[in-house]
This record gives structure tokens, C-alpha cells and sequence, in this order.
């Protein structure tokens, strides 16, 4: 049995989803902090309210649904993250410390992600590699380092199975992402198709690795299922499907709606975090490791984004 925390957020809503396709819904069983109501995960299976900074609220679920394996995703985000930075630290490594506690005791697998935000500005920007320095300069990033370094020291002390990948931006259609620095990439579509422009946080030449939902999600259901005798890294994996900037994007989009406006109204903390991140990755070791491979680019994307947003905003 698998248990998501997070699972109302933008990765967890739709992982829910396809993780109780391949494994059946009363066998993932989604949490968060309270209900969402008229969320499709909590209609299609099993659902716990947890606050993962009270380690009885999780060890409960675990005993409770008989789980082996946690997917832990519950966050803040790289800018909510340096708007409080105090409560950034105790939700994301409070969080991930009680998920560890409890998988050492009962014997379970976790999977948790990491993110480029685990690099920072003197990282080599361009296909940064699998190891090498990591000194991020936002919270967010700090506890990405730490929790890639808490994870592999729980697989080493303790044999705890823990796994993960860095993920790049994610651009998803259901739910929307809470707070990040990448949410860019996100707001352009729906703004593109509601009013016809869209003036941008992040400013024109800001290369970051970005990657469309359905293969992240892919991403992590491989990495759960890889033979872990295969594995020479565990925490984190770097991942990569694309890398563009506002203008990339923008040209893409009005390929679909000519008339689309691109501006820019640059956000100077959120761009000083995107400027501090890498421009693209070096994602060899997943792939040699685990067969990670993208399905998607900014073309194809752009394409399912635009039809996926139409129907979901009721669009001609
Ligand atoms: C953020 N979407 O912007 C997240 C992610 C790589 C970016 O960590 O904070």
C-alpha cells in the first residue's frame, strides 16, 4: 500500500491519480492538511487528513492501510519558501525527518523529490551534472540539499529504501503549482487562452530546465519500480526533458494563437531565484541507472496544454 502525502497539491493530485491506475485506488491512499472539496482524489479512493509535522498522524495511516511505501511530496515551494523561510524549514525537513522516523521503524520505501533548486548559482549552469557542488542560496533549495543528504544517510544507516529525482519546473493542466518560481510556465497557457497575453515574472533569456506533467509522473512511478541493484545514486537523480525561457515559450504558443501578446513585468525575488538555478541538466546517470526518457518537448506539449486547458476551461 502507498500513501501520498502532498496529495493534493500539483504533483500529488495527479500522481494519485496514476499511481492507483497501475496499483488500484484502495491501495494508494492520498492525505494533506485538510480536504479540498470537489477534488477528484478524494471521489476515487482512500483519503487521511495528515499535518506531517505530527509524526502520530502519519505513523496512524501507516498502521491503519498496512502501507510499505510513502510518496512524499508536502512542501512549500521555492518562492513561498522565501517568504517564510522559518516555516519553509520546519514543514519541508520537519516533514520529511517524521516520514523517514516512521519508515525506519515499520519497514517502508520513500520516494521524495528533490529539485534544481538543490543547485546554486556557482554550480555548472549548463548540463550541471549529477554530483557536484550544491550551495543553493534560497530556504527552499537549503532543504532540498538537506533532504537529498537525510535520505541517503537513512538508505546507509538504517537500509531504508529512499529514492528520488530533481525535478525541473513541471507544467501541468489539473492543478495548479503553490508558490514556485517555475509557475511561469504554467500561468502563460491559461493566461494565453483567457486573455489573449500575458506579462511575465521571469524575465526574457532565463533558461531553466522545465518538464510537462505526464512525464514526471512517469519519472517517478520507473524510479519506484527500478531494481535497486541497478541503482549507484539514490538522492536525487537528475531529470531532464527540456530547457527554454519566457520567449521560447511565447513563440511556441503563438504558432496556436497569433494574436498572443508576450510582456514582461519581471518579479526581482522570484528572478533572482531563477537566475541562481541551472540553465539545463546533465540527466546521464537516470538514464543509465533506471531508462529514464522523456516523451515530451516544448512543441508537443504546447499542443496537449492548449487542447488539455480548452476543455478544462470550457473554451471553443
Ligand atoms: C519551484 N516548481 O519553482 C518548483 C520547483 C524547480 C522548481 O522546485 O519552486
Amino acid at each position: 500500500k502507498i500513501l501520498v502525502t502532498g496529495a493534493l497539491g500539483q504533483i500529488g493530485s495527479e500522481l494519485t491519480m496514476y499511481l492507483r491506475k497501475i496499483y488500484g485506488s484502495e491501495n494508494v491512499i492520498a492525505s494533506d492538511l485538510r480536504k479540498v472539496e470537489g477534488s477528484k482524489v478524494l471521489e476515487a479512493g482512500p483519503f487521511e487528513s495528515i499535518n506531517v509535522l505530527d509524526s502520530q498522524q502519519i505513523a496512524g495511516a501507516v498502521t491503519k492501510h498496512n502501507v510499505n511505501s510513502i510518496v512524499h511530496l508536502a512542501a512549500l515551494l521555492s518562492a513561498t519558501g522565501e517568504a517564510n523561510p522559518a516555516m519553509a524549514w520546519n514543514v519541508n525537513m520537519g516533514g520529511l525527518f517524521n516520514v523517514l522516523e516512521i519508515a525506519r521503524e515499520k519497514g517502508c520505501s520513500v520516494f521524495t523529490p528533490s529539485s534544481i533548486a538543490a543547485f546554486g548559482p556557482d554550480t555548472p549552469k549548463v548540463k550541471t551534472p549529477q554530483d557536484t557542488l550544491q550551495r543553493p542560496t534560497t530556504m527552499y533549495g537549503v532543504t532540498k540539499v538537506a533532504g537529498e543528504l537525510l535520505c541517503d544517510y537513512y538508505h546507509k544507516k538504517f537500509g531504508v529504501d529512499t529514492r528520488g529525482v530533481r525535478f525541473p519546473g513541471l507544467i501541468s493542466y489539473e492543478t495548479l503549482p503553490g508558490g514556485g518560481t517555475t509557475d511561469y510556465a504554467v500561468h502563460i497557457y491559461y493566461d494565453a487562452l483567457q486573455k489573449g497575453k500575458y506579462a511575465s515574472f521571469i524575465a526574457e533569456g532565463t533558461l531553466m530546465d522545465m518538464m510537462y506533467m505526464p512525464d514526471a509522473l512517469h519519472a517517478i512511478a520507473s524510479l519506484i519500480e527500478a531494481d535497486p541493484s541497478k541503482l549507484k545514486h539514490r538522492n536525487a537523480f537528475n531529470i531532464a526533458s527540456m530547457s527554454f525561457a519566457p520567449e521560447h515559450i511565447a513563440a511556441e504558443i503563438k504558432k496556436h494563437i497569433p494574436e498572443f501578446e508576450m510582456s514582461y513585468d519581471v518579479d526581482p525575488i522570484r528572478q533572482a531565484i531563477a537566475d541562481s538555478w541551472p540553465d539545463s541538466l546533465d540527466d546521464s546517470a537516470a538514464r543509465e541507472e533506471w531508462g529514464w526518457k522523456p516523451e515530451y518537448d516544448l512543441d508537443s506539449m504546447t499542443v496537449d496544454m492548449l487542447a488539455k486547458l480548452r476543455e478544462k476551461l470550457n473554451l471553443k
